[in-house]
């Protein structure tokens, strides 16, 4: 393919955002993000503005009964800008699909920072503004992360507060939801802010909140399971994941490293629709603040269907290899698949509500454990592409599951796991740092097109009897 021939540099140069002077050092028209979010809302406000006007009385589908009884899905009924999710090809950011983004975004080498994947950064940028930053503009966010990123001193008594025993993902939506303390937006709105005005304080908050969920994230790290430097310490140099490897403390191992950077940059977004960006938009839509409304998504992407599955993924997979050994054989395999529907139990890291086809970004985990030999020599990393190719098989034969094939839990945690990262409890914890990146500038763009509080219609089965009888 042509994309794959043609090589990074020149993808690069290629790109009209990124004009680099002719000393090859410097970088033209640096922008601070609040700037480059500033250039677009006008555009954005236009668009919608023109929608309104040409098309507003045009039907985008009937709404069945059973639309209504099932989960809503494929409704279209929400403006969400920064990605589309079609169930054949998987996700665009922008247009952009995964292996897109893996050639044009700045990456960690980019910025100076040991490492070759694109940063989150860079995605945090791309899904607020729709464009690719320069390396120079990613470089300039992580410093801006890195100066907002120290917890205040009652949050971090908040955190210490917490039972050992009460799961991380309560301890970490119970801190994002304490932080309204301080919130930019909370304080405007009571002063009288005008709403055309919005957007700023919550793109202020916003910023600040995902500056701080990795040093949230850590300090629950070193409460829980005793791991990390136990202060959070952020170097000013350092890159968003960086600083985050260190403060949990792996900042000697390039591979995780990398591996989180890349985990958080394709968890980020995933369209409007699934539970936890929903649930942001619709608690934000009632003016809730950045992290009260993050908070409530995070209560969502603790959910066994959703975000919790990729912990359930691993206990899975070591409840097989307990029970069948290292290297099980596929008839094993098969049969533990069986046993686990037979039980009831859905095989967690499998199946969608929109895709139909496999996860692209279960295929960028596995691309990434291609190219580390420490990742390709693991038996659960082997055992991972192994149930990849037999699940999708037994759940076509078991007949119940729209799509058969592996999503991205299918194969996040294992990759964790075999770092050295074995509590699982934890991982959805980190899923939880990345939604932010997605969730949260959507909230932004909320507010810039002035979009209202959320409020569909519901009916009780009386009425809707009635309604269908009449
Ligand atoms: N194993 C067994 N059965 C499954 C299944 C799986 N992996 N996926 C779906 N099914 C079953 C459903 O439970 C449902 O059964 P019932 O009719 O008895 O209720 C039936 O197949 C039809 O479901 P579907 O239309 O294919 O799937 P949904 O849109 O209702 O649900 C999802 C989607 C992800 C919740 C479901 O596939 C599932 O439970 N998967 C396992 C959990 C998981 O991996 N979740 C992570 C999703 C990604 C994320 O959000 O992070």
């Amino acid at each position: 393919m042509l994309s794959l021939t043609i090589p990074r540099v020149a993808l690069r140069a290629a790109a009209p955002q990124r004009q680099f002077a002719a000393a090859g050092l410097r970088f033209a028209s640096t922008k601070t993000l609040t700037e480059a979010v500033a250039e677009v809302i006008p555009q954005k406000q236009e668009q919608l503005k023109k929608l309104k006007a040409d098309f507003a009385d045009r039907s985008l589908g009937e709404v069945k009964v059973s639309n209504l009884l099932g989960g809503m899905r494929g409704l279209k009924v929400m403006l969400w800008e920064g990605s589309v999710l079609d169930a054949e090809t998987g996700i665009t950011f922008h247009g952009k699909t995964i292996p897109d983004c893996e050639k044009v975004l700045p990456t960690a080498k980019d910025v100076g920072q040991p490492g070759k994947e694109m940063l989150p950064e860079s995605m945090l940028w791309l899904l607020l503004t729709g464009n690719v930053p320069s390396a120079e503009e990613a470089k300039q966010l992580s410093a801006e992360l890195a100066s907002k990123g120290k917890l205040p001193a009652y949050l971090e008594k908040i955190i210490d507060s917490f039972p050992k025993s009460l799961h991380p993902m309560t301890q970490f939506a119970s801190a994002v939801g304490a932080l309204n303390h301080d919130s930019a937006f909370a304080a405007a709105y009571t002063k009288g802010i005008k709403k055309a005005e919005y957007w700023k304080p919550t793109l202020e908050d916003s910023i600040d909140l995902i500056a701080k969920l990795p040093a949230i994230a850590a300090r629950i790290y070193y409460n829980v399971f005793g791991r990390g430097d136990g202060s959070q310490a952020i170097d000013q140099s350092k890159d968003l994941i960086g600083n985050y490897a260190e403060m949990i403390g792996y900042g000697g191992n390039e591979g995780l490293t990398d591996y989180l950077r890349l985990y958080i940059a394709i968890h980020g977004d995933h369209e409007g629709g699934n539970v936890s960006a929903h649930t942001a938009h619709l608690v934000g839509s009632a003016l809730s603040d950045p992290y009260l409304s993050y908070s409530a998504a995070l209560l969502g992407l603790a959910g066994p269907l959703h975000g919790l599955a990729n912990q359930e993924v691993l206990g899975w997979a070591l409840g097989m290899q307990d029970k069948v050994g290292k290297n099980p054989t596929d008839d094993q395999v098969k049969e533990y698949l069986w046993s686990t529907l037979k039980s009831g139990r859905v095989v967690p890291g499998y199946g969608h509500a929109v895709l139909r086809r496999p996860d692209p970004r279960f295929s960028a985990l596995s691309r990434f454990c291609d190219t580390r030999p420490e990742l390709k020599e693991s038996a659960l990393v082997q055992l991972v592409q192994q149930v990849s190719n037999i699940a999708p098989i037994v759940l076509k034969e078991h007949g119940k599951t729209a799509n058969p094939f592996p999503n991205v839990d299918a194969a996040s945690g294992c990759v964790l796991y075999e770092y050295g990262m074995s509590e699982f409890k934890y991982y959805t914890v980190i899923f939880g740092i990345s939604r932010a990146i997605g969730a949260l500038p959507q909230l932004v763009m909320d507010r810039a097109l002035g979009l209202p509080i959320e409020r569909p219609k519901s009916m009780s089965m009386n009425a809707l009897e009635a309604l269908l009888k009449k």
